[in-house]
Order: structure tokens, then sequence, then C-alpha cells
């Protein structure tokens, strides 16, 4: 019998793939009896890059045995919408997440870019914007696209304008990804391209890309587990299924604004602490907003979060 250490590289149902990263040599697995982190009610208590300890064969025929989840150092978490009790983790152990958007052919809704972004900073996780499908968007809308760096840019985020039909941004990602040999996550809503980013970034790999509906202008979800690939260049990724709704989980409503960067920078001068930055007067975030210091948009996408946390506690 042989004992180890290993990375979870794909999960469907009961069935886990296990690797030894930075090793790449993926071998099936079973969970013993029931995983369970401490203190989670959520409907997947392991996810893709949960670091776990095995039993299996010394030659590792057959099927290895999960017997416990060691600690994450990172994680996201969401849920499908802010009524559900049970929330999803997408995945754990990120070295990077690069939220996959796109301005248009599927829009991606600045309240989720938002969800996603607040999410990673309440739960540690580095994560960089990557602005997909340049090629369609042209010089009319060049305007909006330095639009959009310019406010995320400002609240502390990198913005990578990439084509993954053309290659143009791709070298530098695949640099990036490359980066320590480390986990890299691609998320987003479905038909933003996450699944032909990696195939741009090792053609070698195939995984299933599908046009966005002609009718509805949307992804039609062709991603449907979180996976995780090498790159030949180096570094892994993880592709995920397109993600529909995200909700914020356990937030509490004095906290939220710090995972604002460009708000946490300014809060110390709110006369009130703690501030909602919402009626309190003498209010720097207000301030800051009134100014177009801060984007109105981010302001609002705060506001909207912090009603809910509020409305469906
Ligand atoms: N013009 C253009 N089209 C792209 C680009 N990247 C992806 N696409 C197209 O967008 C569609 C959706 O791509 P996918 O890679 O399947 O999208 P996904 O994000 O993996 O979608 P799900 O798996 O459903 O979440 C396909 O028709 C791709 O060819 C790009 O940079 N430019
Ligand atoms: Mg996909
Ligand atoms: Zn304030």
């Amino acid at each position: 019998m042989r004992k180890g250490k290993a990375i979870i590289v794909k999960h469907t149902g009961s069935h886990y793939l296990l690797s030894e990263l930075p090793q790449w040599r993926p071998f099936p697995a079973v969970a013993r009896g029931k995983l369970r982190l401490k203190d989670s009610n959520s409907t997947n208590p392991v996810a893709v890059g949960d670091m776990v300890e095995y039993e299996a064969e010394d030659d590792f025929t057959g099927t290895a045995t999960i017997t416990s989840v060691l600690e994450r150092k990172n994680y996201i978490i969401r849920k499908s919408t802010n009524l559900s009790r049970q929330s999803h983790i997408i995945a754990a152990n990120i070295d990077c997440a690069y939220l996959v958007t796109t301005l248009a052919f599927p829009e991606t809704k600045r309240a989720f870019i938002d969800r996603f972004l607040v999410t990673c900073e309440a739960y540690k996780v580095p994560v960089k914007i990557v602005l997909n499908k340049i090629d369609i968007y042209g010089e009319s809308h060049r305007e909006y696209v330095d639009y959009f760096k310019g406010v995320y840019e400002g609240a502390g985020y990198e913005v990578l304008e990439v084509s993954a039909l053309t290659g143009l941004g791709v070298e530098r990602l695949r640099e990036e990804c490359a980066r320590n040999s480390g986990v890299n996550l691609f998320s987003g809503v479905s038909g933003v391209g996450k699944s032909s980013l990696m195939k741009a970034l090792d053609p070698s790999l195939a995984p299933k890309i599908s046009e966005i509906s002609e009718h509805y202008k949307q992804g039609k979800h062709t991603t449907t587990f979180y996976e995780m690939y090498p790159l030949a260049s180096g570094g892994f990724v993880i592709d995920t299924p397109g993600i529909r709704g995200f909700g914020l989980v356990d937030f509490k409503e004095h906290e939220l604004s710090t995972y604002f960067p460009e708000m946490l920078k300014i809060m110390d001068d709110c006369r009130f602490k703690p501030c909602t930055h919402t009626h309190e007067p003498h209010c720097a975030v207000k301030e800051a907003v009134d100014n177009g210091e801060i984007d109105g948009e981010r302001y609002l996408s705060y506001l909207g979060m912090l009603e809910e946390e509020t409305k469906y506690r």
C-alpha cells in the first residue's frame, strides 16, 4: 500500500482524478465515506485544486482511495442565487484566477464581475481580468474598452486584452500561466471563451467549444465539468463551466466595502466608523464617487450587494 498527497484535477460525481503536481500523471480515485471540511455546507465538500491524502496500490493499479482533505490556502465560493442556502466551491488553492469577460457576445454584466472580484478579495484569491474577443470590438468600441480598463485598473486590477481567435495577448497570458508552475483558474459566464483561450494557450488540448446562441447571444454551457489541464508551456489551468449566477457567501455588512480595494484605500477618512457609505455625512467614499475618483457603477454594484446581504439574511 502506498500513501501520498495529490491534487484533485477532475471531479465528476463520485469519481475523481488525482495527480501529484507538478508531475502530470492522473489516476482515478474515490472518496472513503463522507469527505468534509469543517464548517462547510457546500454542495461539493471538495473541489478541483483541493489537496487530498490518498491510499493506493504500490503500482497504481485500480482506484485510489481519498482518505482526507487538507486545509486550503484559498478558494472561490458562490451561491447560485441569493436565496439559495447551499453554496458551491468553484475551485481551491488557486495561484491566479482569471476572470474571463466580454463586452458583448455575450455581455458580461458589471454586477457579475464585481461579485466575482469581491469574493476573490474576501477569500484571498489573486485575480486578474481577461477581456477576451478584442477582435470583434473594432474602433467603435475602443472608447468603451478604454473606459472599462480605466475603471478596473483604477480599482487596482490588471486587465489583459486578449483574443483567443487572433492570438492577441495570448503569449503574455501563456507566460503568466507558466509562472512557478502555478494553478490558474479560468472562470466567467458561458460563451466568453474560457475553453477557447485554453486551446489558444496550448493547441494540443482539445476542450469542447461551441458557438454562442445566434438568438440569445449567450453561451450554451458547453463545458460541464471542472477540469485541470497541464499547459505544454508550463503551469496548469482549471477550465470551468460557465457561471449562471453569482451570489455572495458569508459577508458581513460592514466588511463588504473592504473588499473594494479603491474603497478600502480611503475609508479611513470617513467620519463615522464603521461607515456603510450610504447615508452617513462626511463619507470619503461617497465624496470620491461624486468627484469621479470611484466609478459610479462600481458603487452601484456595492449598494446592490449591500442590499441583498441585508435582505436575505
Ligand atoms: N471572435 C472571437 N470569438 C471567440 C473568441 N474566443 C472564443 N470565441 C468564440 O466564442 C464561442 C464560445 O467559446 P467557448 O470557448 O466555448 O466559451 P466558454 O467560455 O468555454 O463557454 P462555456 O464552456 O459554455 O462556459 C465559440 O464560438 C468561440 O469560437 C475570440 O477571442 N474572438
Ligand atoms: Mg468552456
Ligand atoms: Zn463612508
